[in-house]
């Protein structure tokens, strides 16, 4: 998977959590950066995660994500451990949507920030990162200003899809 050394880290809780990051790289190869996914627990396989959050500066990782469902302390611990900028996914892995992962990522105690993103929010996790990493890649200013753009002709094209309704015409969203 990985072509170079990884300039982003990603940690998931299980590997259940697996189908549902490995949507990031759309995103991470559109944006060509590098990047390494692995599992390790907070509370299945502590030492493993301190020893790679520990390591991860001296490899090249610039920016960490971690996943995680249920009480999701991953992201937490990760920021415990390192002053790298870490991203927190609350993943919907039980019986109350992802409210419980969502509470654990984005309510951390002052002085140890995650930046949580939604539950399942794997495409803007991604997309954070790669924000963080464009402070030191100036070559990635001129790729997020393109995917905006996709993301934008998306909206607009999918305009024409809505059949039998009464739209307005295309010159009603151009500022005069
Ligand atoms: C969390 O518990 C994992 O991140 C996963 O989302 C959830 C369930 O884990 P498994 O029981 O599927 O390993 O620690």
């Amino acid at each position: 998977m990985t072509k170079k050394t990884a300039e982003i880290g990603i940690l998931l809780g299980s590997k259940s959590d697996l189908a549902l990051v490995k949507k990031v790289e759309e995103v991470f190869s559109f944006f060509d950066v590098s990047w390494e996914i692995s599992i390790a627990s907070a509370h299945r396989t502590p030492g493993d995660v301190v020893a790679y959050v520990k390591n991860a500066p001296r490899r090249g990782i610039k920016v960490l994500i971690a996943a995680a469902g249920l009480s999701a302390a991953l992201p937490g611990v990760v920021a415990a451990h390192t002053h790298l900028p870490v991203v927190g996914i609350p993943v919907n892995a039980g019986s109350i949507g992802g409210l419980d992962a969502l509470l654990s990522v984005a309510q951390m105690p002052p002085g140890v920030p995650v930046a949580s993103v939604g539950i399942d929010g794997v495409r803007n996790a991604a997309l954070f990162a790669v924000r963080i990493l464009g402070l030191v890649r100036s070559d990635l200013a001129e790729k997020l200003e393109a995917w905006s753009k996709k993301e934008s002709e998306a909206v607009r094209s999918s305009r024409s899809g809505i059949e039998g309704l009464p739209c307005p015409p295309d010159k009603a969203f151009t500022e005069e």
